[in-house]
């Protein structure tokens, strides 16, 4: 019979688009979908392809019947309930960052490693953190033709992956500065958001960022180095199966809701030209080429957010680096860079199993 498929968080920001995006798929291979969120939300009905779906509390027995579940929630309610739902027989997707480096754990990727999920000893399958994944359909489809080696890139990260308060807190930003018409000098953001009561002390942020750009995301971890930097380069080793891999990342946060930017920097083992990534990344069902900057064309979140492709553009051939590109991602950060990767994951694992 058609397999089951729950979704935990359902009513949170990841969990909404979520809902979208089962609405508007061609295919829609359940036969039962089941709406799981804490019990604030219980109850609150969400309508799933024409039918009135009522959300149910997170328990052990929401599980059951169930053949996969996705989770888009915190990392510390994955953490607890992904092994749960396994237990009762479900393979957890897991769009969290709880278990994303555990050994028995797939970070799935379905355009670079599909075939990694059939190695699940602990029943939960992993989605990579967004802006890793905003560059990976990219760099797995130029990795499997010249051989990834070395990665250096810099992040351009939207506020909405800081969740639906750091959302809240650029709006906020923007109508306190917007409301001082030009007359905010580049150096009064701080003094002018703190005189209208938005001091820094209550951001999600560390300084402003209308008319700025922060170069932090995540906590602080060992030598300076954030947690967002060493996720893009544990995770992006792990998915492209390169575990020697050379990274460094600088993960920035920029005025922009959603959508994450990178600007890439790839060195590879074999010779590359621009044309030949051209023709690589155009061939990729997932991505979109936009390269024309004689002709003011390349990607840029204003235009890429709410599209499922990743968008590629601004490729050289790096002039002082040997097999080397540079390159200008733009991924969705809330679509393919949770919802959508996590939902194809599910759709594969429901093809398969
Ligand atoms: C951000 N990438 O933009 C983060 C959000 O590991 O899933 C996602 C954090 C994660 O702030």
């Amino acid at each position: 019979s058609a397999p089951v498929l729950a979704l935990v968080g359902a009513t949170g920001a990841v969990g909404t688009v979520m809902i979208d995006i089962m609405n508007s798929r061609s295919a829609f291979p359940w036969g039962e979908v089941r709406l799981i969120a804490s019990a604030r939300s219980a109850g609150k009905k969400i309508s799933v392809r024409g039918q009135e779906l009522t959300v149910i509390e997170l328990s052990p027995e929401a599980f059951d019947g169930v053949d996969i579940a996705m989770f888009d929630v915190p990392d510390e309610i994955s953490a607890e309930w992904a092994p749960i739902a396994a237990s009762r027989g479900a393979v957890a997707v897991d769009n969290s960052g709880a278990f994303r480096m555990d050994a028995d754990v797939p970070l799935v990727v379905p355009e670079v490693n599909a075939d990694a999920i059939a190695d699940r000893p602990r029943g939960i399958i992993a989605n990579p953190n967004c802006t890793t994944l905003s560059m990976m359909a990219a760099l797995g489809a130029l990795h499997r033709e010249f051989e990834l080696r070395e990665l250096v890139v810099a992040s351009y990260q939207a506020a909405s992956g800081g969740g639906q308060s750091a959302i809240d807190r650029l709006y906020a930003e923007l109508s306190a500065l917007a409301g001082k018409g030009v007359g905010v000098e580049a150096g009064d953001v701080r003094s002018t958001l703190e005189a209208a009561g938005l001091p820094i002390s209550d951001s999600p942020f560390p300084a402003p960022l209308a008319l700025n750009v922060v170069p932090w995301a995540g906590s602080l971890k060992d030598d300076g180095w954030s947690s967002e930097e060493l996720k893009v380069r544990n995770e992006s080793r792990k998915i492209l199966g390169i575990p020697d891999l050379k990274v460094s990342a600088t993960c920035v946060r920029v005025p922009v809701v959603t959508t994450h930017s990178l600007a890439v920097h790839a060195t590879f083992a074999r010779e590359v030209t621009v044309e030949a990534a051209h023709k690589i990344l155009e061939a990729q069902p997932t991505i979109v080429l936009v390269d024309d900057p004689a002709a003011k064309r390349f990607p840029t979140p204003a235009d890429v957010v709410g599209e499922d492709p990743t968008y590629v553009g601004r490729v050289r051939q790096a002039l002082d680096f040997p097999n080397t590109l540079d390159f200008f991602v733009c991924g969705d950060n809330l679509r393919k860079g949770a919802a959508l990767n996590t939902y194809e994951i599910a759709e594969v694992l429901a093809a398969r199993i």
